[in-house]
């Protein structure tokens, strides 16, 4: 089927949803001059994000860790959403009920004008404490020493969930809710290869939901997909919504 009729097919089907659900990754923050973890661009000093969004990275060498983060900040702080985040802030201006779950720490979904926003793997801007648990927002570029301490004179860490820890359970509770009550989810760049969140569509799928893919290339879930549009998030969301 070619682009503008599978176009046609979801913004019909999206019309109808009683309760629409968007699953994103770091492809829909690309457009914005994101680098994604997994793409050509995924890395940083010969590391793969695997590497050091970790416990034990973070145990053994804080302050690398944090000059990964660093770098991270420093990008984000001079990037903007782009047209994919506007639709699909525009989408929940049409169907209150629609969310979205990303797996991006960038907070751009927020910046678009997005409400109900569930940030499953955390958000790079916050910063916790490491012993006492206390966190807070802190968008200082670049910070005034790293690693960070906190007031306890425990380290700080990012506010984000690294590899091997469990996600937050409010981010998570939502979005079970989220999911066994979807009639319609849209699967936006994603590689589809970090669970939880990789198994989110398969799930709805068994349950009868609509599911559709938005992304530059194949990924383990397209078989899954009842259409899969082939583009880039920036044009093909302006074009549904
Ligand atoms: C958990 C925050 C329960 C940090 C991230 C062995 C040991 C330990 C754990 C595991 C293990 N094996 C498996 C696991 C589970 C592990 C996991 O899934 N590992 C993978 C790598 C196999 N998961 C976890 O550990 C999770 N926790 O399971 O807890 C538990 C607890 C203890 C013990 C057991 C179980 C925690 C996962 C969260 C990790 N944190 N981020 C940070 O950001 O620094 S994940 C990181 O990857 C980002 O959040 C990112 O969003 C996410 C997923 O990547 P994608 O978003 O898909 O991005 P990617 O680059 O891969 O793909 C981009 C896609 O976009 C591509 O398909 C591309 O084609 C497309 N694209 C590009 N441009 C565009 C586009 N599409 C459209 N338009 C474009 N313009
Ligand atoms: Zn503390």
């Amino acid at each position: 089927m070619d682009t503008s009729r599978q176009i046609e097919e979801v913004r019909e089907r999206l019309e109808r949803a009683r309760r629409p659900v968007a699953l994103t990754g770091a492809g829909i923050s690309a457009e914005s001059g994101v680098p994604t973890f997994r793409g050509k661009d995924g890395l940083w000093r010969n590391y793969r994000a695997e590497e050091l969004a970790t416990p034990e990275a973070f145990r053994k060498d804080p302050e690398l860790v944090w000059e990964f983060y660093e770098w991270r900040r420093g990008l984000l702080s001079k990037v903007k959403p782009n047209r994919g985040h506007y639709a699909l802030a525009e989408l929940e201006k049409k169907k209150e009920e629609f969310a979205i779950i990303t797996q991006n720490v960038d907070g751009l979904h927020s910046l678009a004008g997005s409400r109900n926003v569930v940030e499953l793997h955390g958000n790079i801007w916050v910063v916790r404490c490491a012993v006492c648990g206390k966190e807070k927002e802190d968008r200082t570029v670049p910070m005034e020493e790293i690693p960070p301490r906190c007031s306890c004179g425990g380290l700080l860490r990012p506010g984000v969930v690294w590899f091997g820890e469990m996600l937050p359970v409010d981010a998570l509770n939502k979005t079970y809710e989220l999911l066994e009550n979807t009639d319609l989810m849209l699967v936006i760049g994603t590689s589809g290869v970090v669970q939880p969140a990789a198994s989110f569509a398969t799930m709805v799928k068994q349950r009868g939901a609509f599911v559709v893919e938005i992304n530059l290339e194949r990924t383990p879930v397209s078989s899954f997909m009842d259409v899969v549009i082939n583009g880039r998030a920036g044009d093909i969301l302006p074009q549904i919504v």
